[in-house]
């Protein structure tokens, strides 16, 4: 199967899952579970999950629903985070992949709510998983998961990334929060199946795959998004254009490098040429 199509028919299955997982719209309070869906089924490129289910075929594993709930737990936090990131209290943006943000379509507090809500949800489907599959490393999983998210993580990358607006930054300030707000989901998301799954000898080269392409997917969107009045801290500001691309290749390549086995990891290694795609630099 070509990477288009493995990407399309994994899709229209992890899209199946969220849905199956998420509560119904007719289920009262119907305004937040509106929301909910509203945001997860808003056009996301699903690449968490797919870095998710890529890693299960690396190894071996077939992919299933324990697999899919594992995608479809990590975009509901993906999503959380998008929904928090547009808040008035932070980056206030009207538009998220073309529509309007949550606190546009419904209000504030209900976009406060949908981020709590689908953060909560995914604890929710983990546990499922753990009942679908018994003898998985769910206390590894969870504490994989826990770390990405919290303040040593997503939160702490956003944390240093609300702090350093309109302030001089550095190079390690910035690797800091690109480490942390973007690589940690991302380095999660590739992580998952060998921790769960026992496969020890995989974490190291799949966390390395994960903290690569994470460090290169969040170079990349700075450039794409660099203005040269903008406030964000930028890595285009510390190391400019040339060096900020040279970053984003280095990075690239790291992660294809961390793929051994070059068979079994066409479809890893077929994300990061469709990420080096997305970004056109
Ligand atoms: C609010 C706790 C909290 C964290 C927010 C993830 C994040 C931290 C903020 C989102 C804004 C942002 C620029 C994040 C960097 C990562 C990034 C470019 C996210 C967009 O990811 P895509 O392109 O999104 O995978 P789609 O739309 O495809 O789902």
């Amino acid at each position: 199967m070509n990477l288009s199509d493995y990407i399309q028919h994994h899709t229209n299955n992890l899209n199946d899952t969220l849905d199956s997982s998420l509560p119904k719209e007719a289920v009262s309070p119907h305004t937040i579970h509106r929301a909910m869906r509203y945001s997860v089924f808003n056009g996301g490129k699903r690449l968490r999950p797919m870095i998710t289910i890529a890693s299960a075929d690396y190894l071996g594993i077939p992919v299933d629903r324990v697999i899919y709930s594992l995608g479809a737990m990590i975009e509901m936090v993906h999503t959380y985070s998008l929904v928090h990131d547009d808040l008035p209290a932070m980056d206030n943006d009207d538009l998220r992949r073309g529509k309007p943000t949550v606190h546009r379509m419904f209000n504030e507090a209900v976009a406060i709510l949908t981020g709590d809500a689908l953060l909560t949800q995914a604890f929710e489907l983990m546990a499922a998983i753990g009942s679908y599959k018994k003898n998985g490393d769910m206390v590894s999983l969870l504490n994989e998961f826990t770390r990405a998210l919290g303040s040593k993580g997503l939160v702490g990358g956003q944390v240093m990334d609300l702090e350093k607006k309109n302030v001089p930054v550095d190079e390690e300030d910035i690797l800091f929060i690109h480490r942390n707000k973007t690589a940690a989901l991302i380095t999660f998301s590739a992580v998952a199946v060998p921790v769960f799954f026992k496969r020890q000898h995989f974490i190291a080269d799949m966390r390395d795959f994960g903290e690569s392409l994470g460090m290169a997917f969040q170079a990349g969107d700075d450039i794409v998004d660099y203005t040269k009045d903008g406030n964000e801290p930028s890595v285009v500001n510390v190391l400019g254009i040339d060096g900020a691309k040279d970053l984003f290749y280095g990075y690239i390549d790291k992660a294809r490098k961390a793929i051994k086995h070059k068979k079994e990891g066409m479809y890893l290694t077929g994300i990061c040429d469709w990420i080096k795609e997305e970004f056109h630099l």
